[in-house]
């Protein structure tokens, strides 16, 4: 049964980023428990652990909730160390590569896709998908760019081949670094399987011209990892309740913008799903950004932000 410290994934099937971080999880062969969460608001059982951050997927270990797959990766490689997905040469590059595949590739997918398949999406979806991004989610504009957008994606995808035959050629590995797949492995995995989930058979071209990237692609499937426990939402919010953070001294040293333990602050997202979450400041440093809330449900709570991406402000 999931308790306070099982790693616990709200998601839901189709969403990349989610994928993301089950691949990671296969990888590792961690135990899980997943709450599958509407892909659309409102999210009444995450709401409570978040204090608003309404994006997919979020981790929660006991009262710590983690806001965004860069951060999840980070506690899950601190927390469980073996086997290693932030092996010797991923270091600091890992991050990198994912703001590629997290920003500009992942929005070339979107095109792709709800070009392709968009006016069978229900009308509340894409209602969801203009409030979260601020502008609307026009399927005819994305259906009219569609061509462009599939010679963008593969191009990017041949970027893959490129680092997958450099590679074979100094004979350094089949992985994206070295012998053993990794973080970048884990990141550059999301896009093909968005678009393999939508629309198939625009991979299986892609990959006539990428030989190597099907068969990576192949090769990273062939983790099994652990099929999770599936909870409830209310069931997660319970462990929540009965749970504490984990002790960490309260620090902000070093900030270049003068934040300090206490501080009421709020914290959003920069780019999509900007809604600000408030607490009190426990850390702040160049990695992350930790505050503490209390819920009626949930009770005392730690929600985990990174640095990049996110804007901090004083409440
Ligand atoms: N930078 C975020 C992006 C997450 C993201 O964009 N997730 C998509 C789904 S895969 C989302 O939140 N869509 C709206 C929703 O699920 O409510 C992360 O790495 O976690």
């Amino acid at each position: 049964m999931a308790n306070a410290q099982s790693i616990i994934l709200h998601q839901y099937e189709r969403s990349p980023f989610s994928e993301k971080i089950r691949l990671a999880l296969r990888m590792k062969n961690l135990a899980w428990a997943a709450v599958d969460i509407p892909p659309i608001m409102p999210k009444p059982d995450v709401m409570p652990l978040t204090g608003g951050y309404r994006r997919t997927p979020v981790m929660q270990i006991g009262a710590d909730v983690f806001c965004d797959t860069s951060i999840m990766l980070l506690e899950l490689e601190k927390r469980f160390q073996l086997p290693a997905l932030n092996l010797p040469g991923h270091e600091g590059l890992a991050r990198m590569v994912g703001a590629w595949t997290d920003g500009k590739w992942f929005q070339t997918s979107v095109g792709v896709i709800f070009g392709g398949i968009g006016d069978q999406m229900p009308k509340e979806f894409i209602e969801d998908r203009t409030k979260m991004s601020g502008r609307a989610f026009d399927v005819d504009a994305m259906k009219a760019a569609a061509p462009i957008m599939r010679d963008q994606w593969r191009s990017q995808l041949l970027w893959i081949e490129e680092r997958l035959a450099g590679g074979r050629l100094a004979g350094t590995g089949d992985w994206l670094v070295g012998t053993k797949p990794g973080l970048v492995d884990v990141h550059v995995h999301m896009n093909p399987w968005f678009v393999e989930k939508n629309i198939p058979d625009f991979l299986e071209e892609c990959f006539e011209a990428a030989p190597l990237t099907r068969d990576w692609y192949a090769r990273l499937k062939e983790f099994k990892g652990q099929a999770p426990e599936e909870i409830s939402g209310a069931d997660a919010v319970e462990i929540a309740h009965k749970a504490a953070p984990r002790l960490k001294p309260a620090s902000t040293a070093g900030d270049l913008r003068d934040f300090q333990p206490g501080d009421r602050v709020a914290i959003a997202p920069d780019d999509y799903g900007k809604d600000w979450v408030e607490g009190d400041l426990v850390i702040a440093n160049a990695e992350r950004v930790i505050i503490a809330r209390q819920d009626e449900r949930a009770d005392n709570l730690h929600i985990h932000f990174p640095r990049v991406g996110y804007v901090l402000r004083r409440a």
